[in-house]
C-alpha cells in the first residue's frame, strides 16, 4: 500500500493543522525525524515567530527543534490551511477544544479546521484528530469531512482519533516516550496511524475505535480531577476536626491499593478544569448525581477557601484585608512551568486586590502578577507584608529562609501554604503563624 509504504520511508508529506502546544510538539518530533511537514495556524503573529526563527521559549527544547527544523528545511508554517490540506498526504488536526463559562464544549476551532481539510482532502489520505474531544466527536468529524470531500471515510480516506499525554514543560520527551492509545474510525485506519507513530515514538500504542479512545482520553485527566477533589474534601474534614491532611493521606497510601493524590489551593492548567466537562458534555441520564460535576465545583471552591484562609489569618491577627499588605509565591498553575493557563492565583490576587489589599506577586519561572505588584525576588516579594501565600510549589520556595522571612515580615507573620510546601513544624519552631489547606484548625499556631 502506497501510504503505508510513504510513513516507511519517511516520505510522505505531513501537514499539522493548529500550532498550540500539541501541534508544535508533533511537528517538531516528525520533522525531526526527516518528515517534511507543513503547519498551519490562524494567528499570523505565531507563523511569523515560527518563520523567523524567534518563538517564544516557553519550552526551551522545543523552540530549538522547531528552530532547526525551519532552518534545515523540514518546516515551514502558513496561514493558509487549505493549502497545508491539499498539499498533504497525512493531516494532524489539534485544534483547541476550550469550554465556554457554562461549561460547554466549543468545537468552532476543529469544525472549522475540518472543513477546510474537507476541502483539501484526496484520496489515500490519513486524517489524525488529536484535540481533546466529547465522545462521539471523531465520528461527527468523519461525516463532516465527507459531506464536504465527496469521499467515503473508511474507503477513499483514513480517519483515527490519537490523543496526547503529553504535560507542558516536558512535551517532546512525553511524546515520543508515553504510551499512546490509537482508536480507528476502522481497521485500516487503526492500522496506518499505528504505524505512523511507531516511526518516530517509542511508547507502547494501545488499539481500539474511535468513541472508546475518546472516552479513555477523557477518563485520564477526570480521574485525576476526581482524584484531587477527594484528596480536597478529606483536607476540609481534616481542618474542621484538626487533623493533618498530609499525614492522613500519607498514612492511607501505606495501602498498596490506595494512591490519594494531593489537596491544594486549586486546580488549573489547560487539561483538568476542561476535560472533565468535555466527557460530560453529551451525558444526559445522571447529570443531577455526577461525581464528575460535583468534583469540579469542590476543587474549584478550594481557590475561595484559600481565599478565607488569607482573610481568617488576617483576622486573627487583628488586620484588615483593606490596605493589607499580601505577598504571593507562585502565580503557575502547577510547579516548574511559565503556565498560567487556568491558575487559582489570578482568581485569588484579584480578589485580594478587589478588597483593598496590596499584593506583591514573585514567581521565578513567569512575569505575571494579575495587576499586583510583580516582585524580582521571593525576599523582595515578602519585605513588610503581612501573610505570605503560597500557591505554586516551585522548588525554589522549599529553601525558604524561614528566619528571614520572620524577620523582614510585618507581625506577626503568618504564612498561608496552598501547595504545603513549608514544613508546619517548622515554622513553629520559629514562631510563625502556619495555616494550611489541610492543616487543621488545632494545629494553627498563635504566639
Ligand atoms: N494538582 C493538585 N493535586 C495533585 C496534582 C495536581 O492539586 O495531586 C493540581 C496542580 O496544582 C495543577 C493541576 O492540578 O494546578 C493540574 O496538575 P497536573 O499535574 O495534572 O498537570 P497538567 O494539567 O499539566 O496535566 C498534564 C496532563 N496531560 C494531558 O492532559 C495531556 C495529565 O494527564 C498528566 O497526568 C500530567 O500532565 C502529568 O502527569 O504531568
Amino acid at each position: 500500500m502506497k501510504l503505508l509504504d510513504a510513513i516507511s520511508k519517511h516520505t510522505c508529506k505531513i501537514g499539522v493543522v493548529g500550532l498550540g502546544h500539541v501541534g508544535l510538539t508533533v511537528a517538531a518530533v516528525f520533522a525531526d525525524r526527516g518528515f517534511t511537514v507543513s503547519g498551519c495556524d490562524l494567528i499570523r503573529r505565531l507563523v511569523k515567530s515560527i518563520m523567523y526563527g524567534n518563538l517564544k521559549p516557553f519550552e526551551p527544547e522545543l523552540a530549538k527543534m522547531i528552530n532547526n527544523a525551519v532552518k534545515s528545511g523540514k518546516f515551514s508554517a502558513t496561514t493558509d490551511c487549505l493549502n497545508v490540506a491539499e498539499s498533504c498526504d497525512i493531516t494532524i488536526i489539534s485544534a483547541q477544544t476550550p469550554v465556554s463559562k457554562e461549561h460547554q464544549p466549543d468545537l468552532s476551532f476543529l469544525r472549522s479546521a475540518c472543513e477546510t481539510v474537507g476541502h483539501g482532502l484526496t484520496k489515500e489520505n490519513l486524517i489524525l484528530i488529536m484535540s481533546s474531544i466529547p465522545p462521539g466527536t471523531t465520528t461527527e468529524m468523519s461525516r463532516t469531512l465527507e459531506r464536504i470531500s465527496g469521499l467515503s471515510c473508511g474507503k477513499d480516506f483514513w480517519l483515527s482519533y490519537c490523543p496526547e499525554r503529553l504535560a507542558p514543560g516536558n512535551s517532546v520527551r512525553d511524546f515520543i516516550n508515553n504510551d499512546r492509545i490509537i482508536g480507528g474510525f476502522d481497521a485500516q485506519s487503526t492500522r496506518l496511524a499505528s504505524h505512523l507513530f511507531q516511526e518516530v515514538a517509542r511508547g507502547k500504542v494501545f488499539l481500539t475505535d474511535c468513541l472508546t479512545a475518546e472516552i479513555a482520553k477523557l477518563a485520564e485527566n477526570t480521574f485525576r480531577d476526581v482524584n484531587i477533589a477527594f484528596a480536597n474534601e478529606l483536607a476540609l474534614i481534616c481542618e474542621q476536626d484538626g487533623a493533618d491532611v498530609q499525614e492522613v493521606i500519607n498514612l492511607a497510601n501505606t495501602h498498596q491499593r490506595v494512591n490519594i493524590h494531593r489537596p491544594g489551593s486549586g486546580v488549573g492548567g489547560p487539561c483538568l478544569p476542561k476535560d472533565p466537562y468535555l466527557l460530560l458534555a453529551r451525558a444526559k441520564q445522571h447529570t443531577e448525581h455526577s461525581l464528575i460535576r460535583c468534583s469540579r465545583h469542590l476543587n474549584s471552591f478550594m481557590e475561595s477557601h484559600t481565599l478565607s484562609k488569607i482573610l481568617t489569618a488576617l483576622r486573627l491577627a487583628k488586620k484588615d484585608a483593606t490596605g493589607s499588605r499580601i505577598s504571593v509565591l507562585g502565580v503557575t498553575y502547577k510547579k516548574g512551568t511559565s503556565d498560567i493557563r487556568g491558575a487559582p492565583s489570578k482568581f485569588i490576587i484579584q480578589e485580594l486586590l478587589r478588597l483593598g489589599a496590596q499584593v506583591n506577586v514573585y514567581d521565578p519561572l513567569c512575569a505575571e502578577s494579575f495587576n499586583g505588584k510583580n516582585c524580582t525576588g521571593p525576599y523582595e516579594a515578602i519585605a513588610n507584608t503581612d501573610c505570605l501565600v503560597i500557591l505554586t510549589d516551585h522548588n525554589e520556595f522549599a529553601s525558604l529562609d524561614l528566619r528571614k522571612v520572620k524577620e523582614t515580615m510585618n507581625k506577626p507573620a503568618c504564612i498561608v501554604d496552598g501547595r504545603r510546601v513549608i514544613s508546619p513544624a517548622t515554622a513553629k519552631s520559629i514562631g510563625i503563624r502556619y495555616y494550611g489547606v489541610g492543616f487543621g484548625k488545632g494545629n494553627q499556631i498563635h504566639h
